[in-house]
C-alpha cells in the first residue's frame, strides 16, 4: 500500500521531507501540502505533484491524506497534531511536539483516548547508525552500569535571531531526547553554567553553555552547547560505565595525507551530519504505516518529556539554580513507570 502524506508547513525542513518522501523513501506519496504562505505551498506542492490546501484542518480532513506530516513553526504544532488525532490519522510532528507542557499533555490525553499510537515526534538521532550502535552496547551491558555521559553539540554559527533559551529549546533538545533513549532512564534535574563567552557571537547570546543533567538512576550528563564554534558542526557523545566506555563515532571521512599533514573533514551542518538518520527515520515510519501498524518511534510522551526538560533547562539558565524536571508519571499506554 502507498501511504499518502499531507504536509503542513513547506518551509526549510518541510521541503526537505517532501523531497525525501518523494525521491528516497519507497511506499510514500506526498498528495497534499499547505502553508500560510500560499506561494511557498504552491512551489513545494509542484515538486511532488501534490494538491494545495488552504488550511491544515482541510488537509487533515482530505480523503487523499492517509497520514499527516507537521513541519510548521513550533507554536502551531499542537493544533495540527490534535486535529490529526481527532481524524484518527497517524501524524509525524517535527520537534517540538508542542511548546508547552500543557499542550503536550492534551496530545497525550487525546492519543490515549484514541486507544493506539498515532503520533511520532521527529527526534531523528535515534535513527543515526552511531547512536544505535551505542545503544546496543549499553543495553547489552558491555560497559557495565553507565555512570557519566560527556556530550558536545557545536554549530559553526547561528543567526542574530537565535537567543540564549534556544540553546536548550532548539539545540540541546536533541541530546535530551537521545540520552533518555540511550540510557533508558529519565532526566530528573537540569543546571546550566556559563563559562567565559566567545567574542564571536551576537552580544545578547550566552555561548557556550554547559548543561548538567542528572537521571533518575543517578547518571550525570555534561553537555557543552556551543553554537558559534566556527570550525564545524560537531556532535560528541561518550558514555562511561563501570566496566568500559562507548563513544559516538565521527562521520566517516577519508584520511588525507599531504604536505606533511594528515587530516579528515569536519562537517559544517546538521543536514549532512544526520541525512542518513532522517532517511531511516522516514523509511521506518512509512514501513510501519504501510503495514497497517502503529509507529514505534519517539512518542507523544517523549515529546512531552523533552518539552518539560528543555523548559527546566531554560529556567536553570535564567535562575542559576538546579531545577527539578517535575515530569508526571509515565502512563501505562507509553510503557509505564517512567
Ligand atoms: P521554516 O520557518 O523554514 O518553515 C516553517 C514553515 O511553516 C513556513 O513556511 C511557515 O510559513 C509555515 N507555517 C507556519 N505556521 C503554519 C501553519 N499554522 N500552517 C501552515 N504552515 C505554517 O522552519 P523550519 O526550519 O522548516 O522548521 C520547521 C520545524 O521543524 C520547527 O519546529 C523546527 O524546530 C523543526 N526542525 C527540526 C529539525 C531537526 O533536526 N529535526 C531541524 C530543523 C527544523
Ligand atoms: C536545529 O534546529 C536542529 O534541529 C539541529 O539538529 C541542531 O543541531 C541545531 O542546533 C538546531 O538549531
Amino acid at each position: 500500500m502507498t501511504v499518502r502524506v499531507g504536509v503542513i508547513g513547506a518551509g526549510w525542513i518541510g521541503r526537505e521531507h517532501i523531497r525525501r518522501l518523494t525521491d528516497v523513501v519507497t511506499g510514500a506519496e506526498v498528495t497534499a501540502v499547505t502553508d500560510i504562505d500560499a506561494a511557498r505551498a504552491e512551489e513545494a506542492a509542484a515538486t511532488a505533484g501534490a494538491r494545495v490546501y488552504a488550511t491544515g484542518a482541510e488537509l487533515v480532513a482530505a480523503d487523499e491524506v492517509d497520514a499527516v506530516l507537521v513541519t510548521s513553526w513550533g507554536p502551531t504544532h499542537a493544533e495540527h497534531v490534535l486535529s490529526a488525532i481527532a481524524a484518527g490519522k497517524p501524524v509525524f510532528c517535527e520537534k517540538p511536539l508542542a511548546t508547552t507542557a500543557e499542550d503536550c499533555l492534551r496530545i497525550v490525553e487525546a492519543e490515549t483516548a484514541h486507544g493506539s499510537r498515532l503520533v511520532q515526534v521527529g527526534f531523528m538521532r535515534r535513527y543515526d547508525r552511531g547512536y544505535r550502535q551505542m545503544k546496543e552496547v549499553i543495553a547489552a551491558g558491555r560497559i557495565g552500569e553507565p555512570l557519566v555521559v560527556h556530550c558536545a553539540h557545536r554549530n559553526p554559527t547561528v543567526p542574530e535571531s537565535y537567543t540564549s533559551d534556544m540553546a536548550a529549546l532548539d539545540t540541546a533538545v536533541h541530546e535530551i531526547d537521545v540520552l533518555r533513549w540511550l540510557l533508558d532512564d529519565e532526566i530528573v534535574s537540569a543546571q546550566v553554567v556559563t563559562p567565559r563567552a566567545t567574542s564571536k557571537r551576537f552580544a545578547h547570546l550566552k555561548d557556550p553553555q554547559i548543561m548538567l543533567f542528572e537521571t533518575a538512576r543517578g547518571v550525570r550528563i555534561d553537555l557543552e552547547v556551543f553554537v558559534n564554534c566556527q570550525y564545524g558542526y560537531d556532535i560528541q557523545c561518550e558514555a562511561v560505565g563501570e566496566e568500559g566506555l562507548v563513544r559516538l563515532p565521527d562521520p566517516a571521512s577519508v584520511g588525507l595525507r599531504t604536505a606533511g599533514q594528515h587530516s579528515t573533514t569536519v562537517l559544517t551542518d546538521w543536514v549532512g551530519r544526520f541525512a542518513d538518520a532522517f532517511d531511516t527515520e522516514f523509511r521506518e515510519w512509512i514501513a510501519r504505516l504501510a503495514a497497517g501498524e502503529a509507529p514505534t518511534g519517539p512518542s507523544a510522551w517523549d515529546g512531552y518529556a523533552a518539552t518539560v526538560i528543555t523548559a527546566a533547562t531554560v529556567e536553570a539558565l535564567e535562575s542559576g539554580h538546579v531545577i527539578p524536571t517535575a515530569l508526571k508519571p509515565r502512563p501505562a499506554f507509553y510503557g509505564g513507570a517512567g
